[in-house]
């Protein structure tokens, strides 16, 4: 599978998802998806996103891995090259049935007591490469997720509960990365999206630009924007990704 028929197949623009290619939690603007299709004939484009695939589609569009060179979810846990599924690893075979059961116990243990003014489903999403957890449950409504982002902000509720974690898992090996609104990913040290750049490794490219939004210490674009092998680019909304795009490519 090669990339000769673009101007520059030696770059890579790999972009975040959430706030970078689409505001948080929406959908891609088509003045977004145009200004891709035409990078997308210069340089060699991906997304790498925390999220599932499913996730993805929703944001960018049913036609997600025709639209980009190379598709990245859960961090690059599941992986797509122009359309073909790449190798993956995964959690459940990394942690093991009884620590992950050990783990599920007191995540479960946790929730159920400490207060929270709603709850809702779905307090563990088992994913390929991570566990998700939400306090409030993956099944709030947005106005729901707004309103626990706000609580959160005052009571600490994620922070707090990842230092129980960590006080309690002190040697799995795991990280937490809290990038959204109603929960933190769990998974295990060294697969942040830097796992992603394994699967271009040995394509040779000369330049990875790598765009997203939380790229600050804790945030979890954070590794890969500084990176050695990336050339990183923080921004602060898809307005701003554009801006920079037509500044470096067009
Ligand atoms: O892409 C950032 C995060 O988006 C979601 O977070 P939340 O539901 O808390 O807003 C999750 O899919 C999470 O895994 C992801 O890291």
């Amino acid at each position: 599978m090669s990339f000769s028929g673009k101007e520059d197949p030696k770059t890579l623009v790999l972009f975040d998802v959430d706030g970078t290619l689409t505001p948080a939690r929406l959908t891609i603007s088509p003045e977004i998806k145009q200004l891709l299709q035409d990078l997308r004939k210069k340089v060699v484009i991906g997304f790498v996103g925390g999220s599932d695939l499913q996730k993805q589609v929703e944001q960018l569009g049913s036609t997600v891995l025709e639209d980009f060179d190379y598709a990245f979810s859960e961090n690059g846990l599941t992986a797509y090259k122009l359309g073909e599924k790449l190798a993956s690893q995964s959690f459940i075979n990394w942690i093991g049935e009884e620590k992950y059961n050990e783990l599920a116990k007191f995540i479960l243990g946790y929730l159920s007591q400490i207060d929270l003014p709603k709850r809702r489903g779905t307090f563990i999403e088992f994913r390929n490469g991570m566990i998700n957890v939400s306090p409030i449950g993956r099944n709030a409504s947005t106005e729901e997720r707004i309103e626990f982002e706000k609580f959160d902000k005052e009571h600490k509720i994620r922070e707090t509960f990842v230092n129980a974690l960590k006080e309690k898992f002190p040697d799995v090996g795991l990280t937490y990365s809290i990038g959204g609104q109603i929960s933190f990913d769990v998974f295990p040290t060294g697969w942040d999206k830097t796992y992603a750049l394994q699967h271009v490794e040995s394509e040779g490219f000369e330049k990875i630009h790598f765009f997203g939004d939380k790229s600050y210490k804790g945030g979890n674009d954070y590794e890969i924007y500084e990176d050695p092998r990336t050339i990183g680019h923080a921004v602060n909304s898809p307005e701003d990704t554009a801006r920079i795009l037509k500044e470096l490519f067009f």
